[in-house]
């Protein structure tokens, strides 16, 4: 692939859920190897580091059960910034920290979209739909609501405003196997595209995914990826606070990236919920960074051109 520009922003975001570990996440990325195996397939690399949450308070409108949400508040407003002005120069990859720092990244990416007369995609890979608002949570946790937020729903009280919400039409959602009763009938009556295991057993993981990724080329859009690590099946990958069985197996994760790689249209990565401290000798945080290295470019060969005799 062609090489890019690639700016690794560090976002050890803890504050989307109780369980503590995911703060670990970035570190554990870099001492897994992701800076040397993207400089390998020739990409320019910079490490801006990582990032600390603006100071934020709690707004009196948002329901009291939720977990540490002024943090969460001042995570998306830095997050926010940071990938707008990080798209002016590259490809980020944000390196998490739990899945709340979507809220921002997304959030901010849409935003550099939007000036560039872009339409903005989003591809969600999670065993989760996280389309829940604060009010519709029952676990308070808002890692559970980064969909919710940056498809501009209502409730949001005291976080960064919504400027470009990324429409529902242009986000597609893989690997579901998890989905509270709130956020199902949510998403039912949204026009989110939603691919559960079921659709991935039958059909495979190729077919939703070309459907989609034909959408972005076709409307010329930029597409942001979320990787949650409990996208993969945890007999790969335990290191998640959330491990819900009958996920992707390696291979249909690593389809997944080479498709998305050969499509050419990732323009900004997350890769999220890794829990270092869950980890069973840095294994997780490997399988994250070879898929992070498979969306851009590594291959073991070339796709064969010629069919077998
Ligand atoms: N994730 N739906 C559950 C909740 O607490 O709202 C789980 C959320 C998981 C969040 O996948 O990043
Ligand atoms: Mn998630
Ligand atoms: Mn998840
Ligand atoms: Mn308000």
């Amino acid at each position: 692939m062609t090489p890019q520009t690639i700016l690794l922003i560090g976002a050890p975001v803890d504050s989307g859920k109780d369980r503590r570990g995911c703060l670990m996440g970035p570190d554990a990325y870099r001492t897994a190897g992701l800076a040397e195996a993207l400089g390998d397939l020739g990409h320019g690399l910079r490490d801006l580091g990582n990032l600390c949450p603006a100071p934020a308070t709690v707004d009196p409108a948002l329901p009291a059960h939720l977990h540490a949400p002024a943090e969460t508040a001042g995570w998306t407003a830095t997050l926010m910034q940071a990938a707008e002005e990080a798209m002016q120069e590259g490809l980020p990859i944000f390196l998490g920290g739990d899945h709340s720092l979507s809220l921002g990244s997304v959030a901010g990416v849409a935003n550099h979209a939007a000036a560039m007369r872009r339409p903005q995609f989003v591809l969600w890979l999670d065993a989760h739909s996280d389309f829940h608002t604060p009010q519709t949570t029952a676990s308070g946790n808002l890692h559970g609501t980064p969909l919710g937020y940056v498809t501009g729903r209502a409730g949001f009280h005291g976080f960064p405003e919504v400027a470009n919400p990324v429409p529902e039409e242009n986000i597609c959602i893989l690997g579901l196997r998890s989905v509270d009763r709130a956020e199902r009938e949510a998403l039912q009556s949204s026009r989110i595209r939603y691919h559960d295991m079921r659709v991935i057993d039958e059909q495979g993981i190729s077919r939703p995914l070309a459907a989609f990724l034909d959408r972005v080329a076709a409307a010329g859009g930029a597409l942001h990826v979320s990787l949650d690590v409990d996208f993969i099946d945890p007999l790969f990958a335990p290191a998640v606070g959330t491990t819900v069985p009958g996920g992707v197996t390696i291979r249909e994760a690593h389809l997944t990236m080479e498709m998305i790689c050969d499509s050419g249209l990732m323009t900004s990565l997350d890769l999220v919920e890794l829990n270092p401290f869950l980890d069973e000798r840095g294994r997780t945080a490997q399988v994250m960074v070879d898929l992070a290295a498979s969306a851009l470019g590594r291959r073991v060969f070339d796709r064969p051109t010629q069919a077998y005799s």
